[in-house]
């Protein structure tokens, strides 16, 4: 059964929702690209998709102002909300093939990258949990700096069972930080599911124990996300505090492309295809006279045209330099100083 879409457009015009569009498209076809050079052995390392989940990570990531210097926190799966906060196709295609003029010059790989001087989005640390003591870090730095940033983080249902997904959360929470934490339920953690993770009724009770707000939202249902984020946002900016929101999805591939998914019934993934959001979200554009096929033709022309230019780009890169090795490291010659970054 098809799942019922919301239509309101929370004051969006035309252009921001077709921009929201672009986006979606964006990410999926650029993580379809990312697929064929996986296989062509041209990605180093994993590559972790989000297909079924774009839709929260560009929503959620859409109502923040990048203006105000606020600041996205992805994990591997959040593509989308870097896509929004500035992220390029090309750099982002040339991190995952460790290329020597990707961002972190073949140190780091997938979208484990970002700086907080120039980009909307922080480069992610892999211990689950941990990012949220840092986005309250962050929050707390800007209040005191007397910003009105308001931070986003992003965090699995695996990931909000840790001690230190707690720590911070409880830390944010107590200081009335400008922080969203959007918790994505998207069914597993690797192939644990979500019920073996918590006994909690649903994760957006976690904010009970911290006494914050929270909400629980259809994660794909675009608009629904976008204006729960939006709402956290500005709750976030006028001295509310902290929003959770639990996002319901899908990860409608396994962990990562070495992952079969094996362990999820194939009933599961052809119910979450019915709700898939990139399909979703247009078809209410269609429904609402916002958009027409012919703007999505185009917009998929623009999303075509702008990858193959930016895999051109980055099969063009060198590899990394060895004579570079040493750089980048604590104090001495590192990369922040030869770069003037
Ligand atoms: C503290 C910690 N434990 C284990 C891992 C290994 N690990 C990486 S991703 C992952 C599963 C994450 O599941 P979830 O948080 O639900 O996010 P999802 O992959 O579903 O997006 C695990 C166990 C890790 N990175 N950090």
């Amino acid at each position: 059964m098809t799942a019922l879409t919301t239509t309101n457009t929370h004051g969006l015009d035309r252009e921001q929702l077709l921009e929201i569009a672009y986006y979606l498209r964006l990410t999926r076809s650029l993580e379809e690209k990312l697929v064929a050079l996986f296989r062509q052995s041209k990605v180093i390392g994993g590559l972790y998709r989000s297909l079924g989940q774009e839709g929260e990570s560009v929503a959620a990531a859409y109502a923040l102002d990048y203006s105000m210097g606020d600041v996205v926190q992805p994990l591997i799966r959040n593509i989308g909300s870097i896509l929004v906060a500035g992220a390029k196709p090309v750099e982002i295609i040339r991190q995952y093939m460790a290329k020597g003029d990707g961002p972190t010059r073949g140190r780091e790989l997938n979208i484990h990258f970002g700086n907080p001087a120039t980009d909307g989005f922080i480069g992610q640390i892999s211990m689950l949990g941990d990012m949220i003591p840092v986005m309250a870090g962050i929050t707390l730095a800007g209040r005191m700096q007397g910003r009105d940033l308001v931070g986003l983080a992003f965090i699995g249902d695996g990931g909000s069972s840790t001690g230190a997904f707690w720590e911070g959360f409880n830390f944010a929470a107590v200081q009335r930080l400008p922080l969203v934490i959007v918790v994505e339920d998207n069914g597993y953690a690797y192939s644990t599911p979500s019920y073996k993770q918590t006994a909690a009724r649903t994760l957006a009770d976690k904010a009970v124990a911290v006494g914050c707000m929270s909400e629980t939202v259809d994660g794909n249902d675009v608009l629904a996300v976008y204006g729960a984020a939006s709402r956290a946002v500005d709750h976030a900016r006028t001295g509310g505090g902290v929003t959770l929101i639990e996002v319901k999805t899908f990860r409608m591939k396994g962990h990562a492309e070495h992952d079969n998914q094996a362990y999820v019934p194939p009933e599961v993934i052809e119910e979450w295809k019915e709700k898939d959001p990139l399909l979703r979200y247009e078809r209410v554009l269609l429904q609402l006279g916002m958009a027409a096929t012919s703007d999505f033709d185009a917009i998929q022309a623009r999303v075509r045209a702008e990858i193959d230019a930016a895999v051109d780009e980055a099969e063009r890169s060198p590899m990394p330099d060895p004579a570079d090795a040493g750089k980048g490291l604590f104090g001495g010659d590192g990369y922040w100083e030869t770069n003037g970054g």
